[in-house]
């Protein structure tokens, strides 16, 4: 299965649109990691599933989100609530917690894939607003079950791949 990851696109809705229409036809489902100052009746959401971010003044959105789909199922969390940028290990004990192996998070505006204790924890990166660098980012991910390869393979906001931040990995 396909998924977008974005996050942290701070009202500014331009990439989120050209992603949903580049991808429309190739990708299962859509996910967001919060901060996107957007109000809960936004179009965008009937595609993109979100959490609640520090920056969110919509308060209608959950601090955590488990996406099932098909036979997999994904922890969202924005990651302010989760002390992203002190460790993992809120986002481990949820995630363990919840039976997960694969959690998305956002908060720090900057592309992360990091595996430990055979969970991955994805940042995807800020879509407008990056901290590393010139132009913000965002995540394809093709996740196969059968063979429990990861492929995430992420991209500037142009749509240019990022070489190296992108690899495959097995959970
Ligand atoms: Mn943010």
């Amino acid at each position: 299965m396909k998924l977008i990851i974005v996050s942290d696109n701070h009202g500014d809705t331009y990439y989120m649109e050209e992603i949903l229409s580049i991808y429309e036809n190739e990708v299962d489902s859509w996910i967001h990691c919060g901060d996107s100052e957007m109000k809960e009746n936004h179009p965008l959401w009937q595609n993109y599933k979100t959490v609640i971010g520090n920056m969110d003044y919509a308060t209608g959105f959950e601090l955590e989100r488990l996406v099932e789909f098909k036979e997999n199922k994904f922890l969202v969390v924005h990651g302010h609530k989760h002390a992203v940028k002190q460790s993992n290990e809120e986002m481990k004990k949820r995630a363990k917690e919840e039976g997960v192996d694969i959690v998305f998070f956002g908060h720090t505006h900057i592309p992360s894939v990091e595996q430990e204790d055979g969970i991955l924890f994805i940042n995807p990166g800020s879509l407008t607003q990056p901290r590393d660098r010139n132009v913000g980012t965002y995540l394809l991910m093709d996740l196969d079950r059968d063979s429990e390869e990861v492929s995430l393979v992420f991209y500037d906001q142009n749509h240019n791949k990022l070489e190296e931040l992108s690899a495959s990995y097995s959970l």
